[in-house]
């Protein structure tokens, strides 16, 4: 029981059944269709038949030739070659306790499959030919030749054999499976054996082969079909070893998984953090800028770096250094009652107009060689002198495009003036150096410098902040957000001022 119910779920499942009742053309073979030569032999002749859908053919005489064609019959074999499921269906009226082959496949003394009845004896013989090309003969005790009209099904399924009479299961037979390997050559004869045996007389109808599962189904469309043909059931042998084989497979894979599951279990999972593109691991610590930054358990925590005031010796004076946050003492220079720090240059003039240049090193101003200036392409009225070089700019000259936007590092513009540049934060952030060179963002959340109103909540970004709306509201403007009937609640009086 518990197959059938298998098999009806695969059924549902398509994998091997044929639904409904219309079979496609490549799975059938109407032999009268086929067989020209039946029309026009002598001894055959259309007469009435049990229904008036198809033609019916009446066979007489022992002068036929009712074989088909050899292409025709090279067409039909096609079909049933290699196949070992199909049904051989016929509708007919034998003449009373008259004997005769029905139909005949068969290459020389080869009997693939032959079907007779035998009014004498009172029984339809069934031969055919093994795949080890023995011969097989099944009798089956059953009268047709009685004068009256029978529908005739042989249902071959494997090694099982159904013969169905007038839609009543009368035999069911286990057999050798019948060889579906038929010779090129092989002919077939209708209501003969050959040209000398085996003559049928009768009335022959609607004789075809099907090769789907219950192919008596097409002749008794009122039978219900309940079990399972014997090829199903080996096809169901077959899907259910491979399911089992899937199963096994599976279950080894689950295993091994389960198995590395539970090194898992053990393992620490570290949560890194990233910032400006660079991994940090857990508890590592470092320098970003002007901030001690660390990493917790993936979030990245800064401070500003507290620079204490530098307690410098006399000759050295707190300068920035390049990548230093807190100003370093360093050795100074001091040239006409002023102040240079390492690197510093001071332009002078002598009696005679002539430009000098200085530069402050090891703890002195020391003369710097002029070659020449560039050649200048603005007025000299445009052309303006410089206090650190002795070569005059245009008025407008680009002193960010030269070396001076490098020192502003981080959040930082360069800004241009007449005779210099400075470093100037971003906006939305502010200074952590008095040279604007290091600046972070502002926290308008924590500073209370946000404009956020009714229902909403202030979120930190990088250079500004957001306003969003709190669960169940919805946003007005960028600062403001409403619950919908508030929304709605106003709407209306809006329109009701207007339409005052
Ligand atoms: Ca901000």
């Amino acid at each position: 029981m518990g197959l059938f119910k298998l098999y009806f779920a695969f059924c549902n499942l398509g994998l091997f059944c044929v639904s409904g009742f219309g079979v496609d053309p490549a799975l059938h073979v109407d032999i009268f269709e086929e067989f020209d030569n039946v029309k026009t032999s002598d001894g055959v002749s259309q007469v009435q038949g049990f229904h008036n859908e198809t033609r019916a053919y009446l066979f007489e005489g022992t002068l036929r030739n009712a074989r088909v064609s050899l292409k025709a019959a090279e067409r039909i074999l096609q079909k049933l070659r290699g196949r070992t499921e199909f049904t051989l269906l016929l509708t007919l009226k034998q003449e009373k306790f008259s004997s005769g082959v029905l139909l005949s496949i068969h290459y020389g003394d080869q009997r693939f499959l032959e079907v007779e009845s035998s009014g004498l004896r009172n029984e339809i013989r069934l031969f055919f030919q093994t795949s080890d090309q023995r011969q097989q003969r099944e009798v089956f005790p059953y009268g047709l030749a009685d004068g009256h009209w029978h529908k005739v099904s042989l249902a071959f399924s494997a090694t099982q054999v159904v013969l169905h009479i007038d839609c009543n299961r009368i035999y069911e037979r286990i057999v050798e499976m019948p060889s579906m390997d038929f010779p090129r050559g092989t002919n077939i004869w209708l209501g003969q054996r050959n040209d000398a045996h085996g003559f049928f007389r009768g009335v022959m109808q609607d004789v075809q082969l099907v090769v789907v599962p219950h192919g008596y189904i097409i002749q008794c469309p009122d039978l219900n079909r309940t079990c399972p043909t014997c090829n199903d059931f080996h096809g169901l042998v077959q899907k259910i070893m491979e399911l089992q084989d899937i199963l096994a497979k599976t279950s080894s894979k689950l295993a091994l998984a389960e198995e590395k599951m539970k090194y898992l279990d053990g393992c620490y999972c570290e949560r890194t953090c990233t910032l400006n593109r660079e991994i940090y691991r857990d508890d590592d610590a470092w320098i970003d800028g002007c901030r001690n930054c660390t990493c917790s358990n993936g979030t990245v925590e800064c401070e500003s770096i507290f620079c204490p005031p530098p307690q410098c010796p006399p000759d050295t004076a707190p300068i920035y250094m390049p990548g230093a946050c807190c100003k370093e003492c360093q050795p100074v220079c001091l040239f006409r009652g002023r102040v240079y720090v390492e690197g510093d240059r001071k332009s002078v003039h002598d009696s005679k107009g002539n430009c000098l240049l200085f530069e402050c090193r090891d703890r002195s101003m020391r003369r710097v060689e002029i070659t020449s200036c560039p050649e200048l392409n603005c007025p000299e009225s445009e052309q303006i002198t410089l206090t650190d070089r002795c070569c005059k700019v245009c008025r407008g000259h680009d002193f960010c495009a030269e070396d001076h936007s490098r020192s502003c590092v981080e959040n930082s513009d360069c800004i241009n003036l007449e005779a210099g540049a400075f470093c100037s934060c971003k906006e939305g952030y502010h200074a952590l150096r008095d040279d604007s060179a290091y600046c972070q963002d502002i926290d308008e959340c924590a500073e209370g410098k946000h404009y956020c109103r009714e229902n909403t909540m202030c979120m930190n970004t990088p250079g500004s902040f957001m306003c969003v709306c709190n669960s169940g509201y919805v946003r007005i403007d960028d600062y403001s957000c409403t619950g919908v009937q508030d929304k709605e609640a106003k709407h209306d009086a809006r329109e009701q001022l207007c339409d005052k």
